[in-house]
């Protein structure tokens, strides 16, 4: 009998034996949004399909409905407050079962989500990177940065400088495959889209010049992202992320690149994020 709380790296073995699941990998530190993405991502199925896909059940419900009750009851539903994920409840994995609008095809994925204390301790111990281990089963990894702190000059030197430590870590310690998709999203874009439109440019252009293809040596998408918004705010809701969702869910083995067909799959993954690159201010 499934308890539908967060699942374990033991528990996801399981699910990962039965047919192809991605692993979705949070990371970043504590407050930057991780928990909320998560949880905002079960929000939106309440309401229906969410980027051509169907919720289908999951093996986590009761973590996603508490997730969200805390958030909305923790705010007494003025401002919307996630609770801090426990540094003790370690690797937390969320399991969602979707249903492909059209072909009807039924997919999985996990979201593997973990308290920022992890990453904020990773970035002065290299013993400390070993929590990270889980990593290395991930097929994307989403460094969310606080698009709050980015957007002010007086606090977003350490963001981005974490970051690249982070990342270096990552690659020395090889928790970080060559074939795991990077993604940095700058999480709370409602907040910076309060500011002028030099200061968004600035913003991102921050993160881009230090955080980029050419610096890591590697593929990385930069991508503006709000999971969370103010109660009121309806439009803004999961923007960016109902973008980046049918990338994450149809993401593909490795093994099977090659393939005419997944090639094809990637080729409409891609498209996907180009369209998303279009509302990048
Ligand atoms: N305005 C705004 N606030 C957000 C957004 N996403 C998260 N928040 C708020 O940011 C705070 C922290 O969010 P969490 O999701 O708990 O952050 P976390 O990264 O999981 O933090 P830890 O569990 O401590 O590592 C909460 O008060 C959220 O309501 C967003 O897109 N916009
Ligand atoms: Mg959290």
């Amino acid at each position: 009998m499934l308890s539908g709380k967060a699942l374990s790296v033991n528990d996801i073995k399981r699910i990962c034996r039965r047919s192809y699941t991605p692993i979705i990998f949070m990371a970043g530190e504590t407050a930057c949004g991780k928990t909320t993405l998560i949880a905002s991502l079960h929000d939106a199925f309440l309401f229906g399909p969410l980027s051509g896909f169907h919720f289908a059940g999951s093996e986590t419900l009761y973590a996603f409905e508490e997730r969200s009750f805390e958030s909305r009851a923790s705010s007494s539903g003025i401002e919307p407050d996630t609770a801090r994920t426990r540094y003790e409840n370690g690797q937390e994995y969320f399991h969602l079962q979707l249903r492909e609008q059209g072909s009807g095809s039924v997919k999985e994925v996990l979201f593997a989500d973990m308290s920022g204390e992890f990453y904020e301790r990773s970035l002065y111990s290299k013993s400390e990177v070993s929590q990270f281990k889980d990593l290395r089963r991930a097929q994307i990894l989403l460094l969310l940065l606080d698009g709050a702190k980015l957007v002010d000059p007086a606090t977003r030197q350490p963001i981005r400088a974490n970051a690249m430590q982070f990342l270096r870590r990552c690659f020395e310690e090889r928790m970080l495959s060559e074939d795991t998709i990077l993604q940095i999203l700058i999480s709370k874009w409602d907040i910076v889209r309060q500011r002028s439109q030099a200061e968004q440019d600035a913003c991102m252009n921050f993160v881009t010049s230090r955080l980029n293809e050419k610096s890591l040596a590697r593929q990385v998408q930069v991508a503006p992202v709000a999971s969370r918004p103010g109660i009121g705010r309806q439009s803004e809701k999961l923007f960016g992320i109902r973008d980046l969702f049918p990338i994450w869910v149809r993401t593909v083995p490795v093994a099977l690149h090659a393939s005419p067909k997944i090639d094809a799959q990637v080729d409409e993954a891609s498209g996907c994020y180009n369209k998303f690159k279009g509302i990048i201010p």
